[in-house]
């Protein structure tokens, strides 16, 4: 993949500009960097606090696939993301790992998050999806939802575009790969990395939450929830929490 990066000091949100970008007929390849954002977003209209010192990249991307597949790509993201902070950081090896379905962990607590927005044709066709990353190179946020941690904290200090420029390689080797070879290889990459899998999870949903074991990823990208009377759940979405 040949990236044409475009850098930015403050974007409302790198997604939003990439966005802005596809609507106006960009081709796949444009990467969208920002040293901030006054208006990051997470999924599901949360907000992804974004001062300057970490990474805020947006992907355009068009692959030729229907949207369920590009739906995957969150994973393909998690992984080029968990093999750039090893690269970034090798005293960190075999401590990153991916948390379904979007977010990178060191230590167990988040470092990195991906935010995948995409546009259909009315025909159903898939017009383009961005891969918004975020990740944690210097600043962590105090109050979240799930423990945070910032590269620097393990004492790791990396410059946005230089860490920009290892994880577009990475991104690229393995979408290269996802366009010939499919969702298999990511997704088993991905289960290498995998936080909690076999461990007694807690799944929270918009109507409630889910008890069960993290028994496998299906070939969608679906985590599969073993409930305590042995049936099998697939979910689709949603925040995983360990037990206890
Ligand atoms: C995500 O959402 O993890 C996806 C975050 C994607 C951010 C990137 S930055 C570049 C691009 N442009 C954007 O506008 N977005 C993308 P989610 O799983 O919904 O997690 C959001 C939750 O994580 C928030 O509700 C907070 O609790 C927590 N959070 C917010 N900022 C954080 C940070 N910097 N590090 C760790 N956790 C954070």
């Amino acid at each position: 993949m040949n990236w044409d990066l475009r850098t930015f000091d403050v974007l409302d949100s790198t997604n939003e500009e990439a966005w802005r970008l596809a609507d106006a007929g960009a081709p796949e390849g444009v990467a969208v960097l920002a040293k901030s954002q006054t208006a990051g977003r997470g999924r599901r209209g949360r907000s992804w606090e974004s001062p300057e010192g970490n990474l805020f990249l947006s992907l355009l991307l068009r692959p030729a696939v229907p949207p369920a597949e590009a739906a995957k790509l969150s994973f393909l993201a998690a992984v080029a993301l968990g093999e750039t902070i090893e690269l970034a950081a090798p005293g960190l090896t075999g401590r990153v790992r991916c948390k379904w379905p979007n977010d990178v962990l060191v230590d167990g607590a988040k470092v990195s998050g991906v935010l995948l927005e995409s546009r259909t044709r009315p025909d159903g066709a898939l017009d383009w999806v961005i891969a918004g990353i975020g990740a944690n190179l210097v600043h962590k946020p105090i109050h979240t939802l799930y423990p945070a941690t910032a590269l620097a904290d393990h004492g790791d200090i990396h410059n946005p575009v230089d860490f920009a420029g290892w994880l577009l390689a990475r991104f690229g080797y393995w979408y290269a790969r996802w366009k010939t070879d499919g969702f298999a290889p990511v997704r088993e990459a991905w289960l290498k990395r995998a936080h909690g899998l076999g461990q007694q999870i807690v799944v929270r949903l918009p109507e409630g939450e889910l008890h069960g074991r993290f028994a496998a990823l299906d070939d969608s990208g679906a985590l599969l929830l073993e409930l305590p009377d042995g049936r099998r759940q697939a979910i689709t979405a949603g925040d995983v929490f360990p037990v206890g």
